[in-house]
């Protein structure tokens, strides 16, 4: 898929995710890179930061995006020529996307051991990694149900009980605003996450934050999934993550908004959930306890921490 198109598609949502939407911009660099015809370094560098940027804009608070551009990007000013750095822009995509995909199915197996046999699971909006660990639980012949949350405005929920079903593994589909009426049927929670930040909250689709309170007052075990490219190298240094805000259109239809000139759609995509309320991270290097993020990202991201701004 062509640079423009894919920023388009990612904007929009046609592509969604954390982990599809870093894999997606990994390819449309890497393909964008190809295209590109000049074989002057300089020019070369420029248009790659120039389609890097423009994909970095399209949805702000997944910090897998602007991760997966910056190993892509990684190297490009070292290359001796055009060519070099055209080389270097492919095959750093490429070694993304696969290790990506890898990543996934690691955190199938490793999450899979926190399922157990019997366990009834409550999931939220739809999550690759998420669901990969209850997919591998179901694989190993466990015996389990799921809860799925619909997920206003957008209802990936859809999405999520199609892949379940699909793997023929009993399901719940209920509104968001019932999860706390069936916590306690519940024994863990897990989904997955767009952010973690380096005090071990994790930035995941709004909701995500009202199922961890349910589930600490219930005692309910909560983990979250999530790829090392999904922590953020910056919030080491106080930055803290834009929460994406889209239009109250998504909420409510326009015409029905035009009736009603005193009221404003608040339309948050994502929400934080402090690390007290996590009892594990499931990542590709294995279970972490959510405190261990900072160490995540010194040792797995290969940012030079002296460099952040
Ligand atoms: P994976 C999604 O964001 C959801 O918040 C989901 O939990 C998260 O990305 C992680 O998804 P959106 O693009 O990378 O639907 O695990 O706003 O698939």
């Amino acid at each position: 898929m062509p640079l423009i198109r894919t920023a388009d598609a990612i904007r929009s949502m046609e592509i969604r995710g954390a982990g599809r939407i870093a894999r997606a911009a990994a390819a449309a660099l890497r393909d964008h890179a190809g295209a590109t015809e000049t074989t002057v370094k300089a020019a070369f560098c420029e248009e790659m930061n120039w389609a890097a940027a423009l994909l970095r804009s399209t949805r702000p608070t997944a910090v897998s995006l602007p991760n997966a551009i910056h190993i892509v990007m990684r190297g490009l000013e070292d290359a001796a020529d055009a060519e070099d750095a055209r080389g270097i822009v492919q095959r750093n995509a490429d070694a993304f996307i696969r290790s990506s995909e890898e990543a996934v199915s690691m955190i199938a197996t490793i999450g899979a051991n926190q399922i157990r046999d019997g366990d009834v699971i409550l999931t939220h909006c739809n999550s690759e990694a998420a669901l990969a660990c209850i997919i591998e639980a179901k694989r190993q012949g466990k015996k389990i149900e799921v809860y799925a949350t619909e997920v206003r405005p957008w209802n990936q929920g859809l999405l999520t009980i199609r892949v379940l079903n699909q793997h023929e593994i009993p399901t719940h589909y209920i509104v968001d605003s019932a999860v706390r009426a069936f916590i306690n049927d519940v024994d863990i929670a897990i989904a997955g996450a767009d952010a973690v930040c380096s005090d071990g909250s994790v930035i995941n689709k709004i909701g995500t934050s009202q199922i961890a309170l349910a589930a600490h007052e219930a005692r309910t075990r909560m983990i979250v999934a999530a790829e090392t490219y999904k922590f953020a190298p910056r919030t080491l240094a106080g930055h803290t993550i834009p929460i994406e805000e889209r239009p109250g259109s998504e909420v409510l239809a326009e015409d029905l908004a035009s009736e009603l000139p005193f009221v404003r759609v608040r339309n948050p995509v994502f929400d934080v959930t402090p690390a007290a309320y996590i009892d594990a991270i499931v990542t590709e290097t294995g279970l972490i306890p959510p405190s261990y993020a900072p160490f995540i990202i010194r040792d797995h991201l290969g940012w030079d921490l002296s460099m952040i701004r």
